[in-house]
């Protein structure tokens, strides 16, 4: 019999019992992959043990990618204290989805997107309703026409994975001559866009290089896309077999953003994000070389039954979430503020609009870690919303 759509088990509980560890292979690379929360967070703080920036571009991610992408990723690549000031530097652009403008036109932009399915007989979420909300919403992000969400719609849901191909080189170099030619144009014709807005910005009294804009672009694109786009899917999920709770949420307006929390919790879109020993060092009585990988395993902690209780259950009223879904520490993630504000817009809308959803039918997609497979999404989920 089929599991329901919106059960999410935890890979690692045993593991995370037995050693807090596990260890993978990555492309013939070992990666220790840290399971507990309290550990996690030790790990997280300890930048100069556990670097984020002194190894090549794209091996902290995991899986690496080094061979696909040669620019470094800003601020999730460098450590302090140029991290702080790049931090110093984004922190406010990244605010923007708090200004009331900025929340009138997601949910304009929602509104839109939810109305227009609500009239089709059925609809695929991944490509119908999460991989455009995700592209137009970055437009608000990014300062940019919303017409450019094309583009990226047509990139499909990854900007470095295809079908079939992890680490799909061709991919990440049309994502690079895009935002190439954008910058291009920016320095050319400068703007109120983030492109213009960075090439204008300077980091210990000097400007960025383009490199550095590149960088910090490419993350934008790469860090909230497959990410946003599941706990999108995964959430329409969950409501569709929990229509009671989107009830709750219509007359408790405030449980939303408590939804939010917990939903992201307990889907945890960013699996982990890795590290590179600076020194022989050890994690849970486990030997790490300099220059070896560590992995901080977001997913793991996120259901670590010392901290979180019922941690393999939402509830959408959770009072203690001290959840690292967004990650944890000096490196926490930029577009989160965007991430929560999309979520719970879009909750908001679901209630207010939505009275029930069928499932019609659905196939899950997973990711590999080693020997443990990872539910992380859907390939399709097909749905039909009956309104109210
Ligand atoms: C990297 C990562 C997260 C990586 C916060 O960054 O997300 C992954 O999906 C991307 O492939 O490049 O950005």
């Amino acid at each position: 019999m089929r599991t329901k759509s919106s059960e999410f088990p935890d890979s690692f509980k045993q593991e995370r019992a037995n050693q807090g560890v596990y260890k993978m292979d990555d492309q013939g690379d070992e990666v220790l992959m840290v399971l507990g929360l309290k550990e996690l967070r030790n790990c997280a703080r300890d930048h100069a043990t556990f670097s984020s920036g002194k190894t090549i571009p794209g091996r902290i991610v995991v899986p690496s990618e080094e061979h696909i992408r040669s620019v470094r990723q800003i601020p999730v690549e460098v450590d302090p204290p140029i991290h702080t000031e790049f931090r110093a530097l984004l922190d406010p652009w990244f605010k923007r989805p708090l200004d009331k403008e900025y929340q009138h036109k997601l949910t304009l932009l929602i509104a839109e997107l939810l109305d227009d399915l609500l009239i089709r007989d059925e609809f695929e979420v991944v490509n119908d309703l999460a991989l455009p909300l995700q592209s137009r919403a970055l437009t608000l992000l990014l300062n940019v026409p919303i017409e450019e969400a094309e583009t990226w719609i047509s990139w499909g849901t990854h900007v470095f994975r295809s079908e079939g191909d992890p680490l799909d080189s061709g991919k990440a170099a049309v994502l690079d001559d895009y935002i190439l030619q954008q910058i291009e144009k920016s320095s050319k014709n400068p703007g109120e866009d983030f492109y213009s807005v960075l090439l204008n910005s300077e980091v210990n009294n000097r400007k960025l290089t383009t490199e550095e804009v590149h960088g910090i672009v490419n993350l934008a694109f790469a860090g909230g896309r497959d990410t946003v786009i599941n706990a999108v899917t995964n959430s329409i999920s969950h409501f569709a077999e929990h229509a009671d709770e989107l009830a709750k949420i219509r007359t408790q307006p405030n449980l939303s953003r408590m939804a939010v929390e917990e939903l992201v919790r307990y889907f945890s879109p960013l699996t982990h994000l890795g590290r590179v020993a600076t020194e022989n060092t050890q994690v849970c009585k486990y030997a790490v070389k300099a220059n070896e990988r560590i992995s901080l395993c977001w997913a793991s902690a996120n259901r670590d039954e010392t901290v979180f209780e019922d941690a393999d259950n939402i509830k959408i009223d959770r009072k203690q979430n001290p959840h690292v879904a967004f990650g944890f520490g000096h490196h926490k993630c930029l577009g989160a503020m965007h991430a929560r504000q999309l979520l719970n817009t879009l909750f908001t809308l679901l209630a207010e609009k939505v009275a029930s959803m069928t499932i019609v039918d659905f196939e899950e997609q997973f990711e590999t870690l080693g020997q443990i497979n990872r539910k992380i999404g859907f390939q399709y989920l097909k749905v039909k919303f009956h309104g109210r």
